[in-house]
């Protein structure tokens, strides 16, 4: 049977649906999720305010990851929810293509103002993986208009995780986010090696001190393949969702010095390290290294509404639009690129990021959450710890022929007992609101220790 949930009061009572009369499930085909076993036990959030989540029991749940490492003010912050219910009351939608509204255009200027260097230019999308195809199209659309068509290849890095269309999932590192995808992937696409290094960097605080040199696996794919055949390099500065790796000392400058003497594009994938997560506007200005193209999305509207964009340097802009024949330069582009309701979630986003310090308060609190997640050095199964800005990482022993398991089992256990977190293979990432207080960090690290003690 079908109900129609159409009025805000339908609405409502669908979002707090006690457990005993849950919606069906069944009809919902989710993303990367197993699907049979959550229908099996679900775990359903019905509202969220600032640093936690109400979930259909009626408990409140501590958020950990700030929802999926995006909203970085909290949740159900009143000036972007207003801002969205002003847009959607005034302009639903407009066509971006050959029309345009004042606040795209709005987002677009405050953002170039708040980038490093002369990344200028705003090019919107909807996602993440939607930005990251996006780059990959630009860069070649670049060098095209260079007059430097043979630079095609892509060079990813092991253990990179770039969303999920096909030119994300070629360049991406994740061998189980390709497989089943395997004979359509884009052709041309080497991978340099991961830095993840725990014989050398356990227990780094910060950036760890070894491994620079690992950039250097770009010279192997340079003298195999030709230095001008390759259009671009795609790596996130800090690697998420596959457990946190944070770029060792003196990394990403290396890579960058690389790109540079062989005219190669580098795009640093900023959906996560984007807003203020590393205690600084992006990755890019947090350890001081300027990419070509920046990819973003997530932190860009809070994670409020949908969005995602392209940041690029003020000379591919130029290159592309300016130096084109007339008509359209870049054929490329979403029904939903600037959506009004995501261009006002952004605006307003910003708006609150600033008034409050946000970026600057992470930076702050970052060496009392260092503390607070090193303070589980010791416990049983924990190999590594890492951390930077308001990003934390435990990695645990794996268990014998079951890799993920222990994990998995930590991050039902902090449920159980009020705490999101994430689990990615055997690691748990904390990534919380930036507006988490001191008594917040204790409480999402007591938790985690007591899940890891409850867990064999
Ligand atoms: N690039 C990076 C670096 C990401 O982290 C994407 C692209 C794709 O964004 P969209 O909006 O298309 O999902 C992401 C997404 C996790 C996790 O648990 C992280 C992401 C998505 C899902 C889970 O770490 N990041």
């Amino acid at each position: 049977m079908t109900t129609i949930a159409s009025s805000t009061s339908a609405l409502a009572a669908l979002l707090h649906a006690p457990l005993e009369a849950p919606p069906a499930l069944e009809s919902l085909w989710m993303p990367f999720t197993n699907n049979r076993a959550f229908k099996q036990a679900p775990r359903m959030l019905v509202s969220a305010k600032d640093m936690h989540y109400t979930d259909a029991d009626g408990r409140q749940v501590l958020d950990g990851v700030a929802g999926l490492w995006c909203v970085n003010a909290g949740h159900c912050r009143t000036p972007i929810s207003d801002a969205i219910a002003t847009a959607a009351k005034t302009l639903d939608y407009a066509p971006p293509f050959q029309m345009g509204h004042s606040l795209s255009f709005a987002l677009a200027e405050r953002l170039a103002d708040m980038l490093p260097g002369d990344l200028d230019h705003v090019f919107f999308t909807n996602s993440g993986s939607e930005a990251v195809d996006t780059a990959l199209k630009i860069a070649l659309a670049y060098h095209q208009a260079r007059g430097d068509a043979k630079r095609t290849r892509f060079v990813g890095r092991q253990r990179g995780y770039h969303g999920v269309g096909f030119g994300g999932i070629s360049v991406g590192g994740i061998p189980t986010n390709a497989k089943q995808f395997a004979s359509q992937l884009l052709p041309s696409v080497d991978h340099i090696a991961h830095t993840h290094d725990l014989a050398r960097n356990a227990f780094s605080k910060g950036q760890p001190q070894h491994g620079a040199e690992l950039a250097d696996d770009l010279e192997r794919v340079i003298t195999e393949r030709g230095g001008d055949t390759i259009a671009a390099v795609i790596v996130e500065p800090v690697a998420g969702s596959t457990g946190v790796l944070i770029p060792p000392v003196g990394y990403l400058d290396r890579l960058r010095k690389i790109c540079d003497a062989h005219g190669i594009l580098l795009i640093f994938d900023e959906v996560i390290t984007g807003f203020g997560r590393t205690g600084s506007a992006f990755g890019a200005t947090r350890f001081n290294v300027l990419p070509d193209l920046i990819c973003a999305a997530k932190g860009l509207t809070n994670g409020a509404v949908p969005m995602g964009a392209v940041f690029a340097r003020h000379t591919i802009y130029d290159t592309v639009v300016n130096g084109a024949p007339a008509g359209i330069e870049l054929f490329h582009g979403y029904t939903y690129s600037g959506h009004p309701l995501a261009a006002a979630a952004g605006l307003a986003t910003l708006d609150l990021y600033e008034r409050e310090g946000l970026f600057q308060r992470a930076a702050d609190v970052a060496p009392a959450w260092e503390r607070a997640v090193h303070a589980l050095r010791g416990r049983k199964n924990v190999i590594d710890i890492r951390n930077i800005g308001l990003v934390g990482a435990v990695e645990l022993e794996p268990r014998e022929g079951k890799p993920g398991t222990r994990a998995w089992d930590v991050f039902l256990e902090c449920f159980k007992r009020g705490v999101l977190v994430r689990q990615t293979g055997d690691i748990i990432a904390l990534t919380p609101p930036l507006i988490i207080e001191p008594s917040q960090m204790q409480e999402i690290v007591g938790v985690l220790g007591e899940a890891i003690d409850a867990v064999a």
